[in-house]
């Protein structure tokens, strides 16, 4: 069996009858004259061979168990062994071809797979790839985003720079403007200094006249004096003709004195003892003692009407007539006025020097008959003044020695000066007056407050006058607020003396 080089289908079919003629020749020896199917799967393609099996090969196979018996069958059987032998090598090369051809057909199938794999290789990197343009797409997304925001940015900060650009500008042309003006103060400080130069070299040419105008005067001056040196001695030798005269007139004068007071040294000794001496009659008040003959100012002792109580008194008989009954009397801030109602109401200090007469006395005293009132003022500059009230009065202690003033007249103050007619008089221990504070605790002494008022002869006594002391001793139409007053004194008299 060798298959040709130009062999067709049908010379390969007839070369494998051939061959699985062969091939069957020791496995179906004994099997008859019968067609025997073949089928070859190749791929997709199967192949069906029909085969008769030949009478001869029959023969020949039967013929074999036939040899072993003889020489010749040896001779047969070493042919039959070549045949066979010839046979095995076609088979093989013809087994060869089948596996050439089926290679061949193989490499249609090969390719087949190859380009599906390349197919589906494709379709996985189509795949990749359109993954991977996804994703670029959303990064550049992404980018834009980011791109955008600082294009944002950037426009912020642009806007900013020229704002301040803009800013700045204004500043320079503000600066500018600036350095004009002081350009244009320059020149004018420049012009005034031309000026003061001027003035200066003007002032030191008049400065130069008036020197010399000086010195001129002083010369004159120095002959003037001469002159008046020599008039002066002329003088003291007229004066001394006059002093002598003057001598004489005073030694004249001294005598006629000397004359005078030896005269009048037995009637003042006289009236000396009467003041210190308390008189033997009975007197209502210092009108009284004065009407009898008593005209020196000095304690003396009063008796009230219709009792027998004595009251202590300082009768003034020099003020405005004499016969003045004291009810107060303050000068140097020896005693303390800032007391009780009963201390008031009795009295309080030293006749001969400061002290508060009584209210019970002067209320009784004034309820008697008709009583004017004077107060003596002065000031720490020297000046000094009065109130006059024509009538004056206290109510009883029921009634809180109420004051009613009428009639005024003076030279300190006007009608209101003490306050209001109809105030009751308070104490530190009695508050009668019309404020909701207690005026005389604030103002430190007894009065006839009203809110408080615009008096209080009774406060605080500093030593000078001290001024903004508000709770001193207060006499407001007169001196204002806050001035306390140097000396105090009140007097009533009867209005008929
Ligand atoms: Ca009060």
């Amino acid at each position: 069996f060798v298959p040709k080089r130009s062999s067709t289908m049908k010379s390969l079919i007839a070369d494998l009858l051939v061959l699985s003629l062969c091939l069957a020749m020791g496995t179906r020896r004994s099997a008859a004259a019968v067609r025997t199917e073949y089928n070859i799967q190749h791929g997709q393609c199967s192949y069906t061979f029909l085969l008769p099996e030949p009478e001869n090969c029959q023969s020949q196979s039967d013929n074999y168990p036939a040899q072993k018996d003889g020489p010749t069958d040896q001779d047969e059987s070493a042919q039959r062994l070549e045949q066979l032998e010839m046979t095995m090598e076609n088979n093989t090369q013809w087994l060869l071809k089948l596996e050439n051809y089926i290679q061949d057909s193989m490499k249609q199938d090969i390719v087949q797979l190859q380009q599906t794999a390349v197919h589906n290789h494709t379709a996985t990197m189509i795949e990749i790839g359109t993954n991977l343009l996804s994703q670029t797409a959303e990064q550049t997304r992404k980018l834009t985003n980011v791109e955008a925001q600082v294009i944002q940015h950037t426009a912020r900060l642009e806007r900013r720079l020229l704002e301040n650009s803009l800013s700045t500008n204004k500043l320079e042309k503000q600066l500018i403007v600036q350095t004009n003006e002081i350009n244009k103060l320059k020149d004018k400080t420049n012009i005034l200094e031309k000026k003061l130069m001027d003035i200066e070299e003007q002032k030191e040419v008049e400065l130069k006249t008036l020197r010399e105008q000086k010195e001129a005067l002083e010369t004159l001056i120095l002959r003037q004096t001469a002159i008046i040196g020599k008039m002066e001695e002329q003088l003291i030798r007229a004066s001394s003709n006059n002093s002598v005269l003057q001598q004489q007139q005073q030694e004249l004068l001294d005598t006629v004195n000397s004359l005078i007071q030896t005269l009048s040294a037995g009637p003042a000794q006289e009236s000396k003892s009467v003041m210190m001496r308390d008189t033997p009659s009975t007197f209502m008040d210092c009108a009284a003692v004065f009407k009898s003959g008593n005209t020196q100012s000095g304690v003396y002792t009063l008796t009230l009407p219709n009792t027998t109580t004595e009251v202590k008194a300082f009768c003034d008989m020099e003020t405005d007539g004499g016969g003045w009954t004291v009810l107060q009397k303050r000068f140097d801030g020896s005693v303390d006025f800032h007391r009780t109602w009963q201390e008031y109401k009795k009295g309080f200090g030293e006749l001969s020097k400061e002290f508060w007469l009584g209210n019970e006395f002067v209320s009784k005293l004034t309820n008697q008959q008709s009583y004017k009132l004077r107060i003596e003022l002065s000031d720490w500059e020297g000046n000094s003044g009065f109130s006059q009230y024509d009538q004056f009065s206290l109510e009883s202690e029921a009634q809180n020695y109420r004051i009613h003033l009428k009639g005024y007249s003076g030279t300190a103050g006007k009608v209101s000066s003490i306050g209001q007619s109809g105030n009751d008089f308070s104490t530190k221990d009695a508050d009668n007056d019309k404020c909701v504070c207690k005026c005389s605790q604030l103002t430190t002494g007894g009065w006839w407050f009203d809110a408080c008022g615009p008096s209080n002869l009774n406060g605080y006594y500093p030593q000078g006058q001290n001024s903004n002391r508000f709770n001193g001793v207060k006499w407001y139409y007169w001196k204002g607020s806050g001035y306390s007053l140097k000396s105090t004194a009140i007097h009533v008299q009867t209005s008929r003396f």
